[in-house]
């Protein structure tokens, strides 16, 4: 069965694959799994049909016969259960591989989108001068620690797991902010993600929406 799932009609992230249908994109070419995409406007996310699909009216969604997922990191987990690629078939790899999934999602995560927030949402608030470098430095400490462990390993724990995809999709939201290179490894960890076939044929996939919307 071919999945369907959403994305921004028009993406605000302009074609540079940080909004969250990447991930899940990136999951489904990893695995060779076809899918369709349905686009989405800001105002059909809020409407009925879409919010049965998604209690929070956002994208990305997930649906594949009667079953319909939302949560970027749940449907690539589903994808990574479901087909052979993602996660290691030892138990205790197994495990470990899910493990950095959580870890990219509830403790890398947090302080980026707070910066985020900050950036993008909070501009004009007079404490955002004081409040970024608060952040920068909790996104600091993750990053160290991260740093650390990855060491001169390619990958978090072995071969390229779902976990790996989806720290990966977190670390690239700083690009722009030219934080990662402060850790070349993790500069060097994400650039060899982003260097995968599968994550090429998902953010050209994306990025052709994008480019459709904006010339069309
Ligand atoms: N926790 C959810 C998940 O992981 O699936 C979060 C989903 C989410 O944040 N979806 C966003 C959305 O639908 C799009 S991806 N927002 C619309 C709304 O809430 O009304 C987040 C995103 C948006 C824009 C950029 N950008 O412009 O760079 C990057 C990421």
């Amino acid at each position: 069965m071919i999945p369907t799932i959403t994305a921004f009609e028009r993406s605000p992230d302009r074609g540079t694959g940080l909004a969250r249908d990447m991930p899940v994109r990136w999951a489904l070419e990893e695995v060779g799994q076809p899918y369709e995409v349905r686009l989405v406007s800001f105002s059909e996310m809020k409407e009925p049909a879409h919010l049965a699909l998604h209690p929070f009216g956002q994208i990305p969604t997930y649906e594949e016969g009667d079953l319909a997922l939302f949560e970027s990191g749940a449907i690539v987990f589903h994808i990574a259960e479901r087909h052979r690629g993602l996660l290691p078939h030892d138990a205790n790899a197994r495990a470990r591989a899910i493990t950095w999934m959580f870890a990219a999602i509830s403790t890398i995560e947090p302080p980026i989108l707070e910066r985020t927030t900050a950036m993008f949402l909070e501009g004009d608030a007079n404490w955002r001068e004081q409040r970024l470098p608060l952040i920068d430095d909790r996104i600091r400490s993750r990053l160290a620690a991260l740093s650390d462990r990855l060491g001169n390993a390619d990958w978090l724990d072995g071969t390229f797991s779902a976990g790996d995809l989806v720290m990966v999709s977190v670390l690239r939201r700083l690009s722009a902010s030219g934080m990662l290179d402060e850790y070349p490894n993790l500069a060097a960890y994400v650039a060899r993600g982003e260097a995968r076939p599968a994550f090429r044929s998902a953010f050209d996939a994306q990025l052709a929406v994008f480019t459709a919307a904006s010339t069309g």
